[in-house]
């Protein structure tokens, strides 16, 4: 049995996307941000911070995108994911995904301004600012990562799977069109036929109420 804790279009599409270029479809439990089952002992007992992904393989439970895709990549080393020591691209390999959560913890706080605030709080125009400022720095980085086609000259890796789904959130809140490049990228990460099995389990996304918000006005 293969089991992810799962928000749909959240960070745990990272876990889902590369199951699926392994072939593999796990039972999914779904929640919503703000559900009270993210605060109960069901997922607590198996992320202690209440957060996802979560996933149950192989008798264990891992959570944290990033170590349970490097999980992944190293109890199925055949689909060659992962890049091991002493491979030419582990360093890039190891900065990208770490680097994934420099831009996602980003789009968290953007997200939590934009999405998540109920009244009277309102967004804080200086620290969404500051954020999307913040965000379109690390999308220019992102851009100068790309070796080619992804990430890693030696091709596809899970580094994709962590930095390529944010691609799906920054454009909520900056515009990519100063980056054609990274465009390109995430045209072709998204065709990738996993990508759009995994799009297809998840359904139209719901996360986002609108296509873009402006950074509200000093007021
Ligand atoms: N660094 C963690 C972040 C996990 C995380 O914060 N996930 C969000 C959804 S994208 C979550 O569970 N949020 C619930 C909350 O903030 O209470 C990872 O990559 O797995």
């Amino acid at each position: 049995m293969i089991r992810l804790h799962h928000v749909p279009w959240s960070r745990s599409f990272r876990v889902l996307w590369l199951l699926q270029e392994m072939g593999i479809t796990p039972d999914v439990v779904r929640y919503r941000i703000g559900d009270k089952a993210m605060r109960e002992e069901g997922l607590l007992a198996r992320s202690p911070g209440g957060r996802i992904p979560a996933l149950e393989i192989d008798g264990i439970t891992v959570f944290e995108s990033a170590a349970v895709l490097q999980y992944l990549c190293e109890s199925r080393p055949e689909f060659g994911f992962g890049r091991a020591p002493g491979d030419p691209d582990r360093v890039a390999y190891l900065e990208a995904m770490g680097f994934a959560e420099t831009m996602a913890s980003l789009i968290e706080q953007l997200n939590l301004n934009h999405l998540f605030l109920r009244p009277p709080a309102k967004p804080s125009p200086a620290v969404v600012k500051l954020n999307t400022l913040r965000l379109k720095a690390t999308l220019d980085a992102f851009d100068r990562m790309i070796a080619g086609e992804y990430i890693l000259p030696s091709g596809f890796s899970a580094a994709d799977a962590m930095m390529g789904f944010n691609l799906f959130a920054a454009p909520y809140y900056v515009k990519l069109d100063p980056w054609p490049g990274l465009q390109a990228y995430w045209e072709r990460l998204s065709s990738r036929p996993a990508f759009r099995a995994a799009a297809a389990l998840e359904g139209p996304q719901d996360f986002y109420g609108q296509d873009f918000y402006e950074v509200p006005s000093d007021g």
